[in-house]
């Protein structure tokens, strides 16, 4: 069974929504790096940065990074729509994941931990290097918005893993 080390609120709702629409049975493991468990403990042997999603396959084998999580699962359950059939709209929707996870998501672990980003600084810097980041982040979504049309969903004719990913890693 798929083990999902995940979080309310968090991105692994993501990877969450992907696996009910590949129809596959899942656990899910309530974790979050900065509430002490043992789950916790389970996810940081697992993944080192203690980051959700972590995703355990059947096999044992450990998937972190929620874009590959989602183009590993559209790949392996073709039936689940989560990735455009067409060699070239595949293309693009996998492009469009990439984009997230490198322009998006990334930017919000500096947000929400500004302090793993500059080494002894005061709470000023911190929110200097805060709200510069929020404003990249924006720019970065706005960009997103012009080069990856709705048509009338980002992933075609029906909602797949682009569409997950940027509605969860939007809110
Ligand atoms: N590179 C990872 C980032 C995952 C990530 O930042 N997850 C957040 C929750 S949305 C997290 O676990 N943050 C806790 C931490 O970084 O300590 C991905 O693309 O999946």
């Amino acid at each position: 069974m798929y083990q999902l080390f995940g979080h309310r609120q968090s991105g692994s709702a993501a990877v969450e929504v992907a696996l009910r629409l590949c129809d596959v049975a899942y656990r899910r493991v309530d974790a979050y790096s900065t509430e002490d468990s043992e789950a916790l403990k389970e996810l940081e042997a697992l993944n080192p940065h203690k980051q959700v999603p972590t995703l355990q396959l059947p096999d044992g084998s450990v998937l972190t990074e929620a874009a590959a999580i989602l183009i590993h699962l559209g790949l392996a359950f073709p039936k689940s729509k989560l990735l455009p059939d067409e060699p070239g709209q595949r293309a693009q929707a996998i492009r469009g994941l990439v984009y997230i996870a490198a322009n998006c998501y990334t930017p919000i672990g500096i947000i929400d931990f500004p302090e793993r980003w500059l080494n002894d600084a005061d709470e000023a810097t911190r929110q200097q290097l805060v709200s510069g980041t929020k404003q990249r982040l924006y720019r970065n979504w706005a960009l997103f918005a012009d080069q990856f049309p709705a048509q009338p969903f980002l992933s075609g004719a029906e909602p797949g893993a682009l569409d997950i990913l940027a509605a969860v890693i939007t809110k």
